[in-house]
């Protein structure tokens, strides 16, 4: 089947309509459950900053070898790009990205965040065929796609292994199709340092003492600094800021 490459339309995510959390996926199906035709090498990264294999030894994550990777620092914005390649006119598709609920795979990390818009996660597939500004089709649809992720500062310093992934439908055949690139989302952090600037300083130490004595569901409880998990902001807690207080 001839393939038209192109490389032209730019779409932000933006298309979505509002900020909003991503919905919490009904896991047990993804996309290859009806799109099982495999298209390799529809889908792909742009824009990494390196590329990385990580030591999955400690977590037992899935060793995918070599990837590329998006670094950012904590209380930061990342866009994350890929792009198709290879459709034909008419043919239909939707872009998601994927995992953004899986802990970290070096120390079981949390990826804490906000998207830019709500994308559905793998299994809530109701909203690829009710929500058109999501479907598109080659010939006049995106052919790139970006995403900004902003990383919470309490986000957990780790590589986060993600997917860009694709389903539609060939015009020709009428096959459901199916593609995707895993990526990592590197998030690195120091500790101590609240406000993710690259030092542990007198902000920080501030940051700290505004949520001092706090616990979980206050309103002034500061996770980041909860450094022991307690979900306390307590002497411990200011113990371990202060030790590192300076680097
Ligand atoms: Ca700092
Ligand atoms: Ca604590």
């Amino acid at each position: 089947m001839p393939r038209l490459v192109k490389l032209s339309a730019v779409l932000a995510w933006a298309l979505c309509l509002s900020r909003a959390a991503v919905a919490e996926p009904a896991w047990g199906r993804n996309c290859l459950s009806c799109h099982d035709y495999l298209l390799s090498g529809t889908i792909y990264i742009v824009g990494e900053d390196l590329y990385a294999d990580p030591d999955e030894s400690a977590t037992g994550a899935l060793d995918r070898g070599s990837l590329p990777v998006f670094q950012t620092n904590c209380a930061a914005t990342r866009t994350l790009h890929a792009m198709l390649t290879g459709l034909d006119t008419n043919d239909r598709y939707a872009v998601e990205l994927g995992r953004l609920r899986f802990p970290g795979v070096e120390s079981g990390g949390q990826l804490a965040y906000t998207g830019d818009c709500e994308w559905a996660e793998w299994g809530d597939s109701s909203r690829w065929y009710t929500e058109p500004f999501i479907s598109h089709t080659w010939g006049t649809g995106p052919d790139a796609f970006d995403f900004d992720v902003d990383v919470a500062n309490y986000a957990d310093g780790d590589y986060y292994d993600l997917v860009f992934a694709v389903a539609g439908k060939l015009a020709a055949t009428g096959d459901l199709f199916y593609a995707e690139q895993h990526f990592y989302l590197q998030v690195q952090t120091q500790l101590g340092d609240l406000n993710c600037d690259g030092s542990v300083s007198l902000a920080d130490l501030g940051e700290l003492l505004a949520a001092y004595g706090s616990c979980q569901g206050d309103p002034v409880y500061d996770p980041a600094a909860d450094f022991d998990g307690d979900n306390c902001i307590t002497v411990s807690d200011l113990a371990t800021l202060l030790a590192v207080y300076g680097t």
